[in-house]
């Protein structure tokens, strides 16, 4: 796997009150979202509609289990003016690129047209471990915070569920999905990036308890896109009940890492396609 050769904290030049936090970065991720010409689809000879959507689903099924490293899902999206969210992960930017170009090319791709696209890469902001370190290292020590964090993050790749954060899975038990991009403010007055380490540590460790009494009801992935797209983060969530999403978010909504800082961009939900329901994208024959 493709892995990050510089930590984010290489800021050994800042006080270590106001370090970022060192990070791990797992896959790259495109969320495209599309949208079906549905008159062009009705309007076309049956048969050739027949096997463009064919193509689509001989293409989602190889995303689904032959895209390794890495893998893309399907999801027919619920409003938002689009037809379909998907949702790409590959271990290195050329194949996401690759991956983000295959539909189009598609007999499929005659009748889709890409409406928005985001990038980032599967992140893992690690406040506690960097505040921990900056309590035994001194970061204007230069060599010795290099190896120090060297070594952390060596080790904590090493952890099985930190692998597994860095390159996700979706579960079968929860098809639905919920993404969004974030950022957190830079307000006068209100301003993360302005906050101590200490500050943003205790912060997160607060967002991270409220998370966790969501555990085995969301998945979360958070991947960062600072200098790859317009926000600061994109946020996909999973649930076997789409109203998770709405307690979850609700329930960040008043911690203060979330009601101080966030700012959040349009919302898509959507359930991920399996073989069987791409049938029903075919208009039937009284549709015409
Ligand atoms: O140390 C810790 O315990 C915190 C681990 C953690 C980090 C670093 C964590 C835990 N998140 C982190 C980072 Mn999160 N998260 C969101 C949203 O709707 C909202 O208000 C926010 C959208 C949800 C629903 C969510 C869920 N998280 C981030 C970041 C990057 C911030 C940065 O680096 O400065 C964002 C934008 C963000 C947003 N988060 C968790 C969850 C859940 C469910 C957890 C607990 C998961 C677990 O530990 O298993």
């Amino acid at each position: 796997m493709s892995t990050p050769t510089m930590p984010r904290n290489t800021r050994t030049d800042l006080p270590a009150a106001e370090i970022p936090p060192a990070s791990l970065e797992g896959w790259y991720v495109l969320h495209q979202s599309l949208s079906v010409d549905w008159p062009a689809l009705k309007a076309a000879d049956p048969a050739y509609a027949r096997g463009a959507v064919a193509s689509f689903v001989t293409l989602a099924e190889r995303w689904a289990t032959d895209a390794e490293p890495g893998w893309s899902g399907v999801y027919r999206v619920a409003g938002g003016g689009v037809d379909f969210l998907v949702l790409h992960f590959r271990d290195s930017l050329d194949r996401l690129i690759e991956a983000g170009h295959e539909l189009q090319l598609s007999p499929w791709g005659d009748y889709v047209l890409v409406r928005e696209e985001y990038l980032s890469v599967v992140e893992l902001g690690l406040y506690a471990l960097t505040r921990d370190l900056v309590g035994r290292v001194d970061p204007m020590d230069r060599a010795a915070w290099d190896d120090a964090l060297g070594e952390a993050l060596a080790a904590e790749r090493e952890k099985g569920f930190v692998r597994r954060r860095l390159q996700p899975r979706q579960s079968e038990h929860m098809p639905y999905v919920c993404y969004y991009p974030m950022d957190k403010r830079r307000n006068p007055g209100q301003n993360w990036y302005a906050l101590t380490l200490e500050d943003r540590a205790a912060l997160m460790a607060a967002h991270g308890t409220v998370g966790r009494r969501f555990a085995g009801r969301i998945a979360q992935v958070i991947s960062g896109s600072m200098g790859l797209d317009d926000w600061e983060w994109a946020v996909t969530l999973w649930a076997a009940d789409p109203l998770e999403f709405k307690a979850i978010i609700s329930e960040m909504r008043y911690d203060a890492a979330s009601a101080e800082y966030a700012e959040f961009g349009p919302f898509l939900v959507g359930k991920r396609l399996s073989a069987g329901d791409f049938e029903a994208l075919l208009p039937s024959p009284t549709a015409r």
